[in-house]
């Protein structure tokens, strides 16, 4: 960044927030409670959490636009390279309704993408994501694979219900001391990519959740919801070898071409 960039943007927030404790009137409490919590913050190893929660949607609105969204604060490179049949990584036991997602990756003209590369990550049906919360073993719920000769593919994995925000540090105190929810909907993380195309960072998401219009992280797009469909009959899941109910469901990536 230039020296002048750096002025101009750096300059324009400061400008901003002193224009805010003006007009707010804040107090010398206040302003000591506020450098006391923002210290807490990295303290806490939550800039990350912060910053993405509250900032990144504008970044991503301006860099990526329609199709894409925030990435968040847990991706984690070096996730496995799965096999196909393509299942995330996952418990025995694994909690929540599995789900069975297909789709295309194509080229914003339309083009179907082989070849292509989903990296993909959720968090568990407590909300935990693996290689960041302690519970999960590690890459849990997280892998690599790629697209087939036509474009398409299909993953295994469960339907992550509606997530909250790690409690018991900074973020859950100041959300709790504003009244906010702390709630996003349930949410599939992926970095789609393919050679000679921009990557794309986004979030696949399901109709009927209760977050969906108040995804504390404001990252909800239209384009970005999935429509479940239930398979509960014996045939059913005898066909596809689930032992319970499963829902499938289906997205099309476009990624731009790179330059
Ligand atoms: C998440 O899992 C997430 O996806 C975002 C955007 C912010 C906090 C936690
Ligand atoms: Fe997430």
């Amino acid at each position: 960044m230039t020296t002048e960039r750096v002025a101009t943007v750096v300059g324009d927030l400061v400008n901003r927030i002193n224009d805010a404790i003006a007009k707010h009137e804040v107090t010398y409490d206040e302003y000591r409670a506020a450098v006391n919590y923002l210290i807490r913050v990295g303290e806490a190893g939550e800039w990350p959490l912060f910053t993405d929660v509250f900032f990144e949607h504008t970044v991503e609105q301006l860099n990526q636009g329609e199709g894409g969204t925030i990435m968040g604060p847990y991706y984690v490179p070096d996730a496995p390279w799965l096999e196909r049949p393509y299942v995330l990584p996952m418990r025995e036991d694994e909690k929540g309704d599995p789900l069975i997602l297909s789709g295309t990756v194509r080229s914003t003209s339309g083009d179907p993408i082989p070849g292509a590369v989903l990296d993909m990550w959720q968090a568990d049906a407590d909300t935990n994501y693996s290689n960041i919360q302690q519970e999960p073993p590690p890459f849990n719920l997280r892998g690599k694979m790629t697209t087939d000769e036509n474009g398409e593919f299909e993953v295994r994995t469960i339907v992550p219900p509606y997530y909250h925000l790690p409690r018991g540090g900074p973020m859950e105190e100041l959300l709790k001391a504003a009244g906010w929810h702390d709630f996003r909907p349930g949410h599939l993380h992926f970095i789609v990519s393919a050679d000679g195309y921009t990557p794309l960072t986004t979030q696949l998401y399901f109709e009927g959740d209760r977050y969906l219009d108040s995804d504390v992280a404001s990252a909800v797009k239209p384009e970005l919801i999935l429509t479940l469909r239930e398979h509960d009959s014996p045939e059913e899941m005898d066909a596809r070898g689930m032992t319970k109910p499963f829902f499938t469901t289906s997205h099309e990536f476009r990624l731009k071409p790179a330059g």
